[in-house]
């Protein structure tokens, strides 16, 4: 009887030292939140590497026992490490493009278009310009459907060297003319901070691809134009690092900013890129900027547009990119995923008929 007694007593002094210790590593956490402030209003670096040195030989030199050095290290190891967390998430608190920062969607106007604003949309359009009569057929036919939003590449990022570049800046004349002609906003890539610029007199939306996600100086640039931007999750990018890009056009003053999930590399190779369709749940929650989903570029399979254009409906995309053409078979770029007019109007038939797709009042 007086051992379990004793055992209670010595339980009982346990949990008072925990709480102890609770009270202690909260302070600290308060401290270091505190030296986080200070450093950020400093420019400081959050992680000083010398200062957590000097923390863990002090704490060596006293050690005792009977804990190992090395487990006394661990521990401390672990509260700094804590610590650090605690002043990262301090700083996503602070990032523009955050939910936390903004309770309210953003919505991005494109030509009487609002982006964002809960109704769904399709954006639509050759993978590459090729001619006037290629990008004027395509135009009447989004017309004729009640699709506000152009996509057309001028500009061609190619895997390889010897692919079909684009049109350039002949590229965005003829979208330019098309858009006027049918009335029609346009989405065009541009690939070169210096081309920025220019192309604010063409488009109506700037692209920014996959494969330049983190091309900092092309970000900054976009940052500084007075034009929405749509922003490509890069091919092997986090989620954390595409947001981290979006913030780079924000921070420059440019806050109208569309995301788009067009599919990452992994080691599945039945389709082109994996989509990663939960990234649209997670960006709409992390940001509130309006969420895209590129269908054609993530699947890289006709079959897979439809299936993959209602997921991303069903998990609140804000929009889905795909890409259509006259003639796919002699498309100068990703002809084996291009729909064809016909297969196009059946796509959007059927993407009505499955009701997951929320339509706003038809455009005037
Ligand atoms: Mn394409």
């Amino acid at each position: 009887m007086m051992g379990n007694e004793q055992l209670e007593e010595l339980r009982k002094q346990l949990d008072e030292v925990n709480d102890q210790l609770l009270e202690l590593i909260t302070k600290r956490a308060e401290i270091a939140q505190e030296v986080g402030r200070v450093k950020a209003a400093q420019g400081l670096n959050r992680f000083d590497p010398v200062r957590e040195r000097t923390m863990l030989d002090k704490l060596t030199e006293k050690n005792a026992g009977p804990f190992e050095t090395s487990t006394v290290q661990h521990i401390f190891k672990e509260i700094f490490k804590a610590s650090l967390e605690l002043q990262e998430d301090d700083h996503s608190k602070a990032l523009l493009v955050s939910r936390k920062k903004k309770q309210e969607d953003t919505i991005v106007e494109v030509r009487g278009e609002r982006i964002g604003d809960g109704q769904q949309r399709i954006i639509a359009g050759p993978c590459s310009v090729e001619s006037q009569e290629q990008v004027d057929e395509v135009a009447a036919a989004l017309k004729k459907q009640g699709i506000k939003l152009m996509r057309g590449g001028a500009f061609k990022p190619r895997t390889s060297p010897y692919d079909f570049q684009g049109l350039g800046m002949e590229g965005l004349e003829i979208l330019k003319r098309a858009a006027d002609k049918y009335d029609l906003a346009v989405i065009s890539e541009i690939v070169t901070p210096h081309d920025v610029e220019k192309a604010v007199d063409y488009l109506d939306v700037i692209q920014i691809g996959a494969r330049n996600m983190q091309n900092f100086e092309l970000l900054k640039a976009a940052g500084k134009v007075n034009k929405p931007i749509l922003l490509k999750r890069g091919l092997s990018a986090t989620i954390k690092e595409f947001i981290n890009a979006a913030e780079y056009i924000h921070s420059q003053g440019n806050g109208q900013v569309i995301l788009c999930e067009r599919g990452i590399r992994t080691y599945e190779t039945a389709t082109r890129n994996t989509l990663d369709i939960s990234a649209v749940p997670i960006l709409k929650q992390e940001t509130h900027l309006p969420v895209l989903v590129d269908v054609t570029h993530s699947t890289g399979r006709r079959d897979l547009l439809l299936p993959t254009a209602k997921a991303a409906f069903a998990v609140g995309a804000d929009g889905v990119m795909t890409e259509v053409h006259p003639d796919p078979a002699v498309a100068l770029s990703d002809s084996a995923q291009q729909m064809d007019i016909p297969q196009f109007a059946e796509f959007l038939e059927n993407l009505k008929q499955s009701g997951l797709y929320k339509q706003g009042e038809p455009v005037k």
